[in-house]
């Protein structure tokens, strides 16, 4: 089944969103199959954000990451990788739909709280990256009650 990454920046943890954002992928069905608290050191933050590198946001973007601890997950589900963007919402905040997490929560896209993985494959890298000691395999009891 399909996998994705999703982190809780530094501000949603410090922000008190932890079990607010758990919850909404728990409520729509996900599974979570890891979960860990930890601070990030700054080669692995522009590791993470590799691919933006040459951004001019860049720095203050590893700055942010690294600012305070962060919330890694790991969910499961069909879809779960665009589904969980769309629960995410657009990346300015500004854009952002209400009833998604950043729509919701956030204003400005320096602080958006959450970061999710953008296709499968940098699902799988950002996983590998974040889990190198992999994750806990289980299926819910209420598989067949979310999955026809
Ligand atoms: P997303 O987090 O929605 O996948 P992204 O991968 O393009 O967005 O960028 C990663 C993060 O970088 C994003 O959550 C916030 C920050 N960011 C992106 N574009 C930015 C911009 N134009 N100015 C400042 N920060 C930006
Ligand atoms: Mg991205």
């Amino acid at each position: 089944m399909e996998q994705t990454f999703i982190m809780i920046k530094p501000d949603g943890v410090q922000r008190g969103l932890v079990g607010e954002i758990i919850s909404r992928f728990e409520k729509k069905g996900f599974s979570l199959k890891g979960l860990k608290l930890m601070s990030v050191e700054r080669p692995f933050a522009e590791k993470h954000y590799e691919d933006l590198s040459s951004k001019p946001f860049f720095n203050g973007l590893v700055e942010y990451i690294i600012s305070g601890p962060v919330i890694a997950m790991v969910w499961e589900g069909k879809n779960v990788v665009t589904t969980g963007r769309k629960i995410i919402g657009a990346t300015n905040p500004s854009d952002s739909d209400p009833g998604t997490i950043r729509g919701d929560f956030a204003i400005e896209i320096g602080r958006n709280i959450i970061h999710g993985s953008d296709a499968v494959e940098s699902a799988k890298k950002e996983i590998a990256l974040w889990f190198p000691d992999g994750t806990v395999n289980w299926q819910s009891s209420l598989h067949h009650w979310i999955y026809e």
